[in-house]
Formats: C-alpha cells, sequence, structure tokens
C-alpha cells in the first residue's frame, strides 16, 4: 500500500475502472481465492455496477440493506466476526494504455469499499485494506502487463473493521467509491500542500511539496496573483507572500487556482486564503469569530445509497445554502472527495470528521472498546492519516473530527496528537472528549437549551457533563460547539430559535450542527409495486432500529421539510427591528456586508398586498447595523394590516437565483379590533328531533348538514398521531408532574385514552337562535373527562359554533392538542384544497413558530400534510382567521376564527385520514382508504420538542389541560 496523500487534480494520465465488473456473491468469507487467477472463467457470473453497493443492486437477489443505530448487527466478539459474512468477488478486465509503459509506477486506487478488501492484478496479490470511507492506493507496477490486464477484487461484509465502523446509517457493502488506476510518470509529484493564510488584507502560501528531486525545478503559479515561484530543489521549497487578496469565508468563498509543476506533471489546487485559530474561548476564521448554522450531513441517497453523485451532492448543497446553512459536519466519515471541492466552491465552514464509530461497545459496557486497546493503535492511527492527508488542501475544512461515539482512550488521544503535529493550522474536535483531555473545542450533542446556556456562562457552579469541577473549568475556557442538537426526526424539532439565541448572547457558544440533513430512506416497493421509502425493519433485519435513520430536515425524496424552513428563518444572517417608522438591520455574519442584498417591502391588508416597493438601504458590514425609515403604510379599519421586508439576491449566485429571499420579517400594523363578545341568551329548554340555524342542521342535537353538504360534529379531539418525538423517551423532561423520565408522552396519551375518547351526551337545549350540548368526554376505564359545551346560534344572520372545553380534575400529563374535529364525507364533492387567511404557508408549532408568517395562503389537501417516512401529527396552521374549504377550486364552507377572551386565536388542519388512522400507520402506503376529509380547529398545540434524541418540549410551549373557547362564525362557500 502507498503512503496517504491528497487527492489531487493532475495532468498524469489516469484510467476509471469504474463500469460493470463480473460478480459473484457467496455467503460465508471462506472461499478459495480461485477467481483472482487471470484464466478463470467468469462468465457464468453476474454483472455489477461499480461504484454500487451490491445490496441495492439485482432487487434483493444480493441480500438487502441493514439499518442499525448503535447496536452491532453481529455478535459483539472482537474482533471476530461471523462465518455468515457475505463476501463479494469483483472482477474485470482493462487494457493498459500503450503509453503508460514509459510510467515508473502504475497505481490503483480505491476511494472506498466497505468493509475489508484483497486485491489481485493478473493473478498476483497486491494486498488489501480496511477503512470503508477512506482512500488506498496499491502499487501495482510489478503486476500489470501490456494490453489485457485481469483485476480481482474479494469484499467482506463483515470484518474485524466493523468494530469501529458503527455509525448510526444502513450497513451497505461493496465498491462504492470510484477505482482508478494512475500512471505515475518519473519525476513527478507525489504530494502538494499548500497551506494558506490571511491577514490584514495579505495572503500567505506555505507550501509542502512531495516529490523527488528529479521532480524539480519545481513551479509554483498562481496566474491571478501574478504569483510565479520557482524551487529548483526540494531544499528551496519556503513559504512566500501572496500579496493583497480576497479572503475564503463560507460566505465569500473566493478561491484562487494554482499549479504546482515539475519535470512531468503539474496539479492544479484551488486554494483559499484564510487563517483559522482559537484564541481564548473563540474559534477564529480570519480573526472573526465563526457561529456554525450547521447541518450533519451522511452520504445517502434512495437509490444508491452511499455512492456519490456530483450533481446530486451540488444541488444538495446548493439547496442548503438556499435555506441559510454555513457549515457542514461529515458526519460520520469522510465523504467523497469531490464533496469538499463543491464545499470549497460553494462556500461551507466544514468539520472533517475520520471514519470512526466504535458505538455498539456501549452495550458491553464499553468492555473492549478498541479506543483504549493498544491493539488498535495503528488502525487508528491509519485511519486519521488517511483521512487528514486525502482532504488537507481543502481551504473550507477549518476543523478535523477524530469520529463520533468511540468512547475515550488512548488512541483517540494518539490521533489528536497527530493531527496536531502534521496539521498546525486547524484544532482538533472529538465530543467523546468530555474532559477536554486532547481536543482544542468543547463540543456536546442534545445539550439542553438551560444546560447549553450554562456553559455559556461563566461562573455558574453546574457541573458539565462527565466533568469534576476543575475539568468543567477547563472546558469552560474554549469555544463551544454542539456538534449534534435539533434532533430533526419526523416532525420537529421545536426550539431552534432557543439554541440561536444563546448564541447570540453567549460569544463562547459557536453554534452547531443539526442532526441530521437528510433521511436516509431506501426507495423500495411493497408487494403490489406501491413505492415507498424503506428504513429499519423494512427488510427483515434481525436486529434493526426502525425509523431512528429518518432524522433529516430534508425527506429522503429531496423535499425540504417545514423544520428546514423554520432553520432558515432562525438563522437568517440578518436581524430586522421595527419601530413605528424604521427598520433597523443588523447583519450578523461572519465578514460579508450586505451588497448582495435589495430590499423589499410589502403592505397588505388582510393578506392582499396594498402597496410595495424598494427599500433604501446602505451597505451593512458584517457586525454593524443600519436604521433605515419606512414608507408610510397605509392602515386599513377593518382588516389586519401587516408590513413584511425582505431581503433577495440582487443577482444570481451559484446555488440560487436572483431574488432568492434570504431573509424577511413582518410587522403588524393592524389597529385594535376587539371581537364582539359572545351574546348571552336565556330561557334555554330541552330539545330534541330535527332543528335548522341557518345554514346548519341538527337532528336530537348533532350536527348532519352544513351548507347542504354532509358533516359530523363538532367532536372533542385531543389526541394527535404521535411525531417520533412524542414517542421519545430521551432527554431532560421539562416537568416532572407532566412528562415522566423514560416514558414517552405518546405512551401516557395512550394510557389516559386520548386516542379513544368516548362521549355521554347530558343535554341538548334550544333556545330562540340558538342551540346548546353538553357532553362528558373520557376514555375506558378512566376516571378524567372533559366537559364540552357547544353553543350554534344565529349572531348578525351568521351561523356561530362556541365550544367551551374544561378538563375534570386528575389529568396529570401534557396533552397533545385541543381541538374539535369535523368530518366532512366526500358526498360527491370531496373537500380537497383549503384558502386561508393565517400563518402559513407551512405547518407551524407553539416551538416553533419562525418560518411562519401572516398572510394568505391557498393550498390542496395533500399539500396541507407532510409526508413523513412515518405517519405523524402534521398540518397544523396556527393562528387562522379565516379558512375556506374548497372543492375542486371552488368554496363550499367558509369558516371565520374569532379570537378568545385573551385573543388567541385558533390553529387548523385538514387531512384525508383521522390522526388515530394516521398514528396506526407505520409507513404512508399502510394508510386506510379515505372517504372523507378531517378538518381540526385546534385552540391550542403542544410543541414539537426533540425528545426522540435530546430535550422534552419545554413548559412555555408544552399544552398542560386546561380550559378553552373556540369560536367559529360558518358560512357557505
Ligand atoms: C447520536 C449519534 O452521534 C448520531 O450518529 C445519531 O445516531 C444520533 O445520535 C441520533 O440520531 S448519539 C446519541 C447517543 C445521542
Amino acid at each position: 500500500m502507498r503512503p496517504a496523500r491528497s487527492w489531487l487534480h493532475s495532468d498524469a494520465p489516469s484510467l476509471s475502472l469504474n463500469g460493470p465488473w463480473r460478480f459473484r456473491l457467496s455467503p460465508t468469507a471462506h472461499l478459495a481465492a480461485d477467481f483472482a487467477d487471470s484464466a478463470f472463467d467468469d462468465s457464468a457470473w453476474d454483472t455489477l455496477p461499480v461504484p454500487s453497493h451490491w445490496v441495492l443492486e439485482g432487487d434483493g437477489a444480493y441480500g438487502r440493506p441493514i439499518y442499525t443505530n448503535v447496536q452491532f448487527p453481529f455478535p459483539i466478539d472482537p474482533p471476530h466476526v461471523p462465518d455468515e459474512n457475505p463476501t463479494g468477488d469483483y472482477r474485470r478486465h482493462f487494457a493498459l494504455p500503450d503509453d503508460w509503459a514509459r510510467a515508473e509506477a502504475v497505481v490503483l486506487r480505491f476511494d472506498g469499499v466497505e468493509s475489508l478488501f484483497r486485491v489481485w492484478v493478473n493473478g498476483r496479490e497486491i494486498g488489501g485494506a480496511s477503512g470503508s470511507r477512506l482512500c488506498h492506493e496499491f502499487d501495482v507496477t510489478a503486476a500489470v502487463r501490456p494490453g489485457d490486464n485481469v483485476v480481482a477484487v474479494r469484499v467482506h461484509q463483515w470484518s474485524a473493521a466493523s468494530y469501529v465502523e458503527d455509525q448510526d446509517q444502513w450497513w451497505l457493502p461493496g465498491v462504492f467509491r470510484d477505482v482508478t488506476l494512475h500512471a505515475r510518470p518519473a519525476g513527478g509529484i507525489e504530494d502538494v500542500w499548500l497551506r494558506t493564510g490571511y491577514e490584514d488584507g495579505h495572503g500567505r502560501i506555505d507550501p509542502e511539496i512531495t516529490a523527488d528531486p528529479s521532480a524539480f525545478p519545481v513551479t509554483l503559479r498562481v496566474p491571478e496573483l501574478g504569483i510565479e515561484q520557482v524551487w529548483t530543489g526540494p531544499a528551496d521549497v519556503a513559504p512566500l507572500t501572496a500579496g493583497a487578496v480576497r479572503p475564503w469565508t463560507a460566505e465569500e468563498p473566493r478561491l484562487y487556482t494554482a499549479t504546482v509543476s515539475g519535470a512531468a506533471e503539474t496539479v492544479t489546487v484551488r486554494i483559499g486564503f484564510r487563517t483559522v485559530e482559537i484564541r481564548g474561548d473563540r474559534f477564529l476564521v480570519n480573526g472573526r469569530r465563526v457561529v456554525f448554522h450547521g447541518m450533519n450531513r451522511h452520504e445517502t441517497h434512495p437509490e444508491r445509497g452511499r455512492v456519490f453523485d456530483e450533481e446530486h451532492a451540488r444541488a444538495d448543497l446548493a439547496r442548503m445554502k438556499r435555506f441559510n446553512v454555513n457549515a457542514i459536519r461529515t458526519s460520520h466519515y469522510p465523504p467523497h472527495p469531490r464533496l469538499l471541492d463543491l464545499a470549497d466552491e460553494l462556500g461551507f465552514w466544514v468539520v472533517l470528521e475520520c471514519d470512526l464509530e466504535t458505538h455498539g461497545f456501549d452495550a458491553v459496557g464499553w468492555n473492549g472498546n478498541p479506543s483504549d486497546d493498544p491493539a488498535w493503535r495503528t488502525a487508528y492511527l491509519d485511519r486519521i492519516t488517511r483521512t487528514v492527508e486525502r482532504d488537507k488542501n481543502h481551504p473550507s475544512i477549518v476543523m478535523w473530527s477524530l469520529g463520533n461515539e468511540a468512547g475515550t482512550g488512548a488512541n483517540l488521544a494518539a490521533m489528536a496528537s497527530w493531527v496536531h503535529a502534521r496539521d498546525t493550522g486547524r484544532p482538533v474536535h472529538y465530543e467523546g472528549d468530555h474532559t477536554g483531555a486532547y481536543t482544542d473545542v468543547y463540543s456536546r450533542m442534545y445539550a439542553s437549551v438551560p444546560e447549553t446556556e450554562q456553559i455559556g456562562t461563566d461562573g455558574s457552579a453546574a457541573p458539565l457533563l462527565g466533568c469534576t469541577p476543575a475539568q468543567g473549568a477547563r472546558q469552560r475556557t474554549r469555544p463551544f460547539v454542539l456538534c449534534e442538537y435539533a434532533h430533526a426526526m419526523g416532525n420537529g424539532p421545536g426550539a431552534l430559535d432557543q439554541y440561536e439565541d444563546l448564541v447570540h448572547a453567549h460569544p463562547r457558544l459557536h453554534g452547531g450542527f443539526v442532526w441530521e440533513w437528510r433521511d436516509h430512506g431506501i426507495a423500495t416497493a411493497t408487494a403490489d409495486g406501491t413505492p415507498y421509502f424503506a428504513y429499519g425493519g423494512d427488510f427483515g433485519e434481525v436486529v434493526h432500529d426502525g425509523n431512528f435513520v429518518m432524522d433529516g430536515m430534508v425527506l429522503s425524496d429531496d423535499v425540504p421539510t417545514p423544520s428546514l424552513h423554520e432553520f432558515k428563518a432562525v438563522v437568517q444572517p440578518l436581524r430586522f427591528s421595527f419601530t413605528a417608522d424604521t427598520v433597523e438591520i443588523a447583519n450578523l455574519r461572519h465578514s460579508a456586508d450586505t451588497s448582495e442584498l435589495r430590499f423589499r417591502w410589502r403592505a397588505e391588508h388582510d393578506g392582499v398586498r396594498v402597496a410595495g416597493g424598494v427599500l433604501d438601504v446602505p451597505v451593512v458590514p458584517a457586525g454593524g447595523t443600519a436604521s433605515v425609515p419606512l414608507p408610510s403604510v397605509p392602515v386599513a379599519a377593518d382588516a389586519e394590516t401587516w408590513l413584511t421586508v425582505d431581503a433577495v439576491l440582487a443577482t444570481a449566485t451559484a446555488w440560487a437565483p436572483e431574488g432568492h429571499e434570504v431573509a424577511t420579517a413582518q410587522q403588524d400594523r393592524s389597529l385594535p379590533r376587539p371581537a364582539a363578545p359572545a351574546r348571552p341568551r336565556g330561557d334555554w329548554r330541552p330539545a330534541e328531533g330535527t332543528l335548522t340555524l341557518g345554514i346548519a342542521e341538527f337532528a336530537a342535537g348533532s350536527l348532519r348538514r352544513l351548507a347542504g353538504r354532509p358533516v359530523t360534529g363538532p367532536k372533542l379531539e385531543l389526541f394527535r398521531a404521535p411525531t417520533d418525538n412524542d414517542e421519545g423517551t430521551s432527554g431532560e423532561v421539562a416537568e416532572s408532574d407532566a412528562s415522566i423520565a423514560g416514558i414517552s408522552n405518546a405512551a401516557l396519551w395512550r394510557r389516559d385514552g386520548l386516542d379513544r375518547l368516548t362521549t355521554r351526551r347530558m343535554s341538548v337545549e334550544t333556545t330562540e337562535g340558538a342551540l346548546r350540548t353538553v357532553d362528558r368526554v373520557s376514555a375506558a376505564n378512566s376516571g378524567l373527562w372533559v366537559a364540552v359545551e357547544s353553543t350554534w346560534s344565529l349572531e348578525d344572520g351568521e351561523l356561530e359554533l362556541r365550544v367551551e372545553t374544561a378538563p375534570s380534575r386528575g389529568w396529570s400529563t401534557v396533552w397533545p392538542r385541543i381541538g374539535v374535529h369535523f368530518e366532512l364525507p366526500d358526498a360527491g364533492a370531496p373537500v380537497d384544497g383549503a384558502q386561508w387567511f393565517g400563518t402559513g404557508p407551512l405547518e407551524s408549532y407553539p416551538d416553533s413558530m419562525r418560518a411562519a408568517r401572516t398572510g394568505r395562503f391557498t393550498a390542496g389537501i395533500g399539500e396541507l400534510s407532510v409526508e413523513y417516512a412515518r405517519p405523524q401529527e402534521t398540518g397544523h396552521r396556527s393562528q387562522v382567521r379565516e379558512l375556506v374549504l374548497t372543492s375542486a377550486g371552488t368554496g363550499v364552507l367558509r369558516v371565520t376564527a374569532l379570537p378568545d377572551a385573551r385573543g388567541r386565536r385558533p390553529g387548523f388542519s385538514l387531512a384525508r385520514h383521522t390522526p388515530q388512522q394516521i398514528a396506526r400507520a407505520a409507513h404512508p402506503f399502510e394508510l386506510p382508504a379515505s372517504t372523507a376529509g378531517h378538518l381540526i380547529v385546534d385552540a391550542a398545540q403542544h410543541g414539537l420538542g426533540s425528545r426522540a434524541c435530546g430535550p422534552d418540549v419545554w413548559p412555555p410551549f408544552a399544552l398542560r389541560p386546561e380550559a378553552r373557547t373556540i369560536r367559529l362564525r360558518l358560512r357557505a362557500g
């Protein structure tokens, strides 16, 4: 094996060995290596593409993917693996190009093979390697011959290496990254490292050239900077100043093309000038503090798995930029090398993580953890060496990370020492170093908001996780990052804005990385051909972790979830503060001013635009503010008046078109308009039979038709289809009386029967122009109940419904919602859409409200729900004022929501299924055929939290059982 080196763009000849290979899969590793021989007859073998994972090819013919989070899918018997070890044999021919005869060496490179492989060329054994997401190069000079050659590769799914590659993802064996043959010229350039620095407008290049003396003279050229530096011998190579340059930052990723040419080879490196440093508890680039608005990014694709597709990756990164993401942690291994080129180019702060995780040792009390076992030291050092050497040239990489969830131990410390010696220009991160014994930044995952705040604060007596007071004090001298936070599984997370507020209050806190960017669903289909995205268990795995792999801000099919919109709004780089006639614009960025932005304003009356234009905003430097006069806004007497200010891109960028909205804010300019109080009525008397009140028809006190359509309800609805966070048991719970550590809220809701409420009607009464029912709603085997008084009345010729709910004493949990449910049978013209004035366009919940703006929106019923991989609560639009249910674009029912006595407005959801139906389905295809629409108007909803892996909903956003009133006006059309 050749020493690790940079993945370089070189003009030396190379030959891609990607494409169809002959393939045979065996159920065990104990096989003769007969196939390595050149003469072996592989004509009976199948054909498999390289790169690919065999379990994703051939429609199940080569086994299936396995998903586990922490668990090892084989016995914990390190370093051994079972005899049942799927083993793939690969063969292909290649013709050695004629002009390669002059090459000094021929090198065979594998960019990624999971998990252990051996290589033969023309029957000669070349070597083997493990380190699935790392690059390995073999010298095959002595084995190749002119003309036809045969390369044979044997890949084992399981190996000793599997114990240190226990990341939370699918196990996907195979040759899944490129295979390339390189002709290495005599006098070639083996490796180049162009370290850069930036200070006071000037750049510096500190080169390291690895080449035989015969390569010299070697010339470094940076044409744009007029640099042409000739080194006549290795001893001449020395740092140089680059003169006046533009720095590289994630916001303005200015790159310069450098070439390094020797006697026989030219390599091209795109360099960016920047200096990374830690000063006290600040993490600085070019002397300025960095705030990470980051994502944990796995390599995952529903069809290709971890096989890299540059176009898709570029589109994915462009999507990140459009959603104000400025940083990537390459969880939990180096990505395809081209990803870093894209990150340099588009602009991201990257934490580049080594391929290392031994999480499964948690199950055995970390006994035998390789991280502290001398037998593994060399393997650990090999991993970090390959990681750093391959990617060292990238300006986007501002930190190295040793790995993830590998406990702690001497081998990790040795990795850190190696990095410190090799690269003095970038700090070392590893979250598992809780006490900060060998790393440079303090890092945590899933710390709650109060805990994060304590970390940011000095003099706090609060102990830090795993630290003595003295160790905690040491950690507080360092920059802090949340390497994972805001677990984005299913509907959620909540509280993104609270974390962001802390970053601005406590400069030691440098932001963090959301867990995680994408769902890892695998595209598959049911027996009857219905497509869906599979998660753990869908392939019949023996042990698996279910849908824990569906925890992205982007769904498997690239659709951004509402949480990503929330993230975008929370971390937007500008903050707007309004007064009566000005808006103060604060530029929160690292270093970019606002010159690439254009500012617009608009005024709306009840969501209808009445005025708008361009705001004249001076260029605001990073860290600066500007106070800008606002135009005069026409204020309506009988409608809400909202002013919206947007900052949009003035010109197209590599990642978004001109006009793309970067930041936005609203100011409520409405005049107060108190709602008419409910009119008291007397003379109530028992009622029976049928009754008509305006557009409503009743029988025995129950609604039968509204505006001529069959409708049933209102029925008290306290249940929501539990979100993954509702089902979560992890993290801190906010209040011991409402949530119970170790038991999910969803389990408590089911215990209390919120999903199976029954009704006893206690009275039906009428009076002139009104009908009133009182119900007692409760569940089997429960003594708890809710009183529901519903009053229908004609007010000013309009139908009003007022529902008052009041819980009995004794409810001890939080509630998912307090709503009323109307069922709208299809009856020929199904309700299939909504238009509303309220917040939108997407769903929002009490602790995820920042992306919700007030306006007028239209959506089809399908667009009102998010297709989470596991169906769950979705679609709540908060603070609705007016809602029109539509059928084929025509209004069928118009609902106006009046605020309650405290001015609170209800939200709504409109869906094809009930919460109970949704809760029973493990995948979208399991939802039953639907014959009705379901409108739920919620006086309140519970927050989202992050409890699938992290803290519960915090008290201000938690819904406690309480009395609420919903008041609606109903009209036809
Ligand atoms: C954390 C892991 O680092 C990450 O890979 C992922 O599994 C995440 O959890 C959950 O989705 S580890 C956990 C013990 C906090």
